[in-house]
């Protein structure tokens, strides 16, 4: 164990470096359309607040707004705040209804702390569309929700995924994002209801931590994690940056299966992230196959959903239908969710196909 809380140091070291050579992150107000020229004709403004910035899998969202507003001609801006704190979108919200902008979309921190600010903006005749992360049963401060994938599924699959690398068996932790991030809550809880069925009878939840969806934080929960539970056989992180910070900190522990330092079998980690950012691991053996959807696509579609409610085209109803461009007729689910595209799961033999 010394050896490897040694590793696990040096490993913390690496990790800040390397954090500190990303791009600066700002939370100034970022035209799409800047250099380009184009996607301002039609005078419709749409705005895009994440749950934080810097977070590489919210610039393919903010792509696929980019893509639609190029289409439609749509103005768009994206700004959002440092950290996903419950609150801190709060001010960003209120400058955007100063604005005048006409659709809001944002991937909630809160499934609640919002409603004051969003119902501001609703009163001013601003569309609100909470887009990856949606306001858990607070739908009525938002006009509609565009999801990544079917939720009902979600934890589901995870803990199927994690089932499948460890034999059904052994303890395992989930390294989450924030407390009160209102997706990854909606998925731990079916995870947790997943695990009640009897195949599941033998896999042991023994710890939740939080990373905040910050790299430096993730990566500091689990290495505790590591050094507080030698006999972890899984963990799944279904943070995009969660799951990046916890493969690079288990490549260093070297805990991975078949790794210098496995006790056992060693640690199988899975989750959600961007093949990207997960590459590298699952071309070197550390992570072995993990899950994800198209984040482009949600931002896509909820550029033609914004414009469609806000011009009065659109009135959301379960079951009812818009079409979203390129990516054709989409349709409502219950309180006026729209769920994008279907799960993937990425291994060593799709990954080097995707770029995102
Ligand atoms: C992080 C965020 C986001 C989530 C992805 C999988 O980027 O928490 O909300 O959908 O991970």
């Amino acid at each position: 164990m010394l050896k490897r809380s040694k590793l696990l140091l040096i490993g913390l070291a690496l990790v800040i470096v390397g954090c500190q050579k990303e791009a600066p992150v700002t939370g100034d107000p970022k035209p799409a359309d800047s250099g380009s020229g184009s996607g301002s004709g039609s005078g419709f403004k749409i705005v895009f607040i994440p749950k934080n910035t810097g977070n590489p899998y919210f610039k393919d969202v903010i792509k696929g707004f980019e893509d639609a507003s190029a289409e439609i001609k749509a103005s768009f801006v994206t700004t959002g705040p440092a950290n996903g704190d419950a609150t801190s979108q709060i001010s960003y919200i209120k400058d955007q209804i100063q604005r005048g902008v006409d659709v809001i979309a944002l991937a909630a921190n809160s499934p609640d702390a919002l409603n004051p600010v969003l119902d501001e903006a609703k009163a001013k005749g601003i569309t609100v569309l909470t887009v990856d992360a949606d306001l858990a049963k607070n739908e009525s401060h938002r006009d509609a929700a565009v999801i990544p994938t079917d939720f009902s599924k979600l934890g589901e699959s995870q803990v199927e995924l994690l089932g499948s690398l460890i034999g059904y068996e052994g303890p395992f932790a989930i390294l989450s994002a924030t407390t009160d991030a209102p997706n990854q809550n909606a998925w731990i809880a079916t995870m947790k209801d997943t695990l009640k069925q009897p195949k599941y009878a033998k896999m042991k939840l023994i710890d939740t931590v939080y990373g905040n969806d910050d790299a430096e934080k993730s990566t500091t929960v689990c290495e505790a994690l590591l050094s507080k539970h030698p006999d972890l056989r899984g963990i799944i992180s279904p943070t995009s940056v969660g799951l990046a910070a916890s493969a690079q900190t288990l490549q260093l522990s070297g805990a991975y299966p078949g790794g210098p330092h496995a006790v056992g079998k060693g640690v199988q980690l899975t989750g959600l992230s961007t093949p990207n950012q997960l590459k590298k691991f699952v071309q070197n053996g550390t992570v072995t196959s993990f899950q994800l959807w198209s984040p482009r696509d949600m931002g896509y579609i909820a550029t033609y959903l914004g414009q469609q409610i806000h011009s009065g085209k659109l009135k959301p109803a379960e079951g009812g239908k818009f079409t979203a461009g390129k990516l054709g007729e989409k349709t409502f689910g219950k309180l006026n969710v729209v769920a994008a595209g279907p799960l993937l799961t990425f291994d060593k033999s799709n990954i080097a196909k995707y770029d995102f």
